[in-house]
């Protein structure tokens, strides 16, 4: 059976969850405690090596790290990825996309805020919020356009930037002018019944 190496709160587990969920994959789920060390031991590094969750470990001893590639690993020969090679490229462009523009800057904006960290990053935060800031504008003006991100339909583009983006709101974003943005985000909702929880930063992140 799959696993997952995965921390709850972190929104780029959130990701694999949502896909795994979408494709009906049932999955082992080992929680790595990543504010206790847990994700940099020897062990950990051996399947990382930069000590990060996500990791999916698809067969015994095969890992393979970074959110957006196990997404594009999993999605593989579904809709969520399309194999034609303008359709497929679109999709990577948006998924670059996450990985530069979103999370590094929407995706830590909201950590620092929820876990009471921003003071102590003031010169980043700053530098942080207005990258998130285009990235928001980026997103409102190609959506504005388009009903998902990539090709007119749903795909792994779509969970990659949801996952921060949807809650940007938490990291002091201001969505109310960004219609577009915010009617994408009902959209994505709507693919899922039910989408997996959201999870607290634990105790042991607020140090
Ligand atoms: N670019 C990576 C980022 C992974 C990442 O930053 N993971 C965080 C949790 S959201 C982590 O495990 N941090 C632990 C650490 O850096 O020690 C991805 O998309 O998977």
């Amino acid at each position: 059976m799959l696993k997952l190496y995965d921390y709850l709160p972190s929104q780029n587990g959130f990701k694999i969850r949502l896909l795994l969920q979408h494709l009906g994959q049932p999955y082992q789920h080992v929680p790595v405690a990543i504010f206790q060390g847990e994700s940099r031991t020897p062990e950990f590094l051996e399947k990382n090596p930069v000590g990060a969750i996500p990791v999916l470990e698809p067969q015994p001893g095969v890992y393979i790290a970074e959110s957006n590639a196990i997404l594009c690993y999993l999605a593989e020969g579904t809709a969520y990825l399309p194999s034609e090679r303008l359709a497929r490229a679109r999709v990577m462009q948006w998924l670059f996309f996450e990985q530069y523009y979103v999370e590094p800057t929407i995706g830590t904006l909201r950590f620092w805020v929820l876990t009471g960290k921003v003071k102590a990053n003031e010169v980043l935060a700053a530098a942080k919020r207005s990258a998130g800031e285009r990235a928001l504008d980026a997103l409102e003006r190609h959506l504005s356009r388009h009903p998902f991100l990539a090709n007119d339909s749903y795909s792994i583009a779509d969970i990659a930037v949801f996952a921060y983006g949807h809650l940007a709101a938490e990291g002091h974003f201001d969505l109310a002018a960004r219609p577009a943005f915010v009617r994408w985000i009902e959209r994505v909702k709507g693919q899922s019944e039910k989408l997996p929880p959201i999870y607290p930063y634990t105790p042991d992140a607020m140090a």
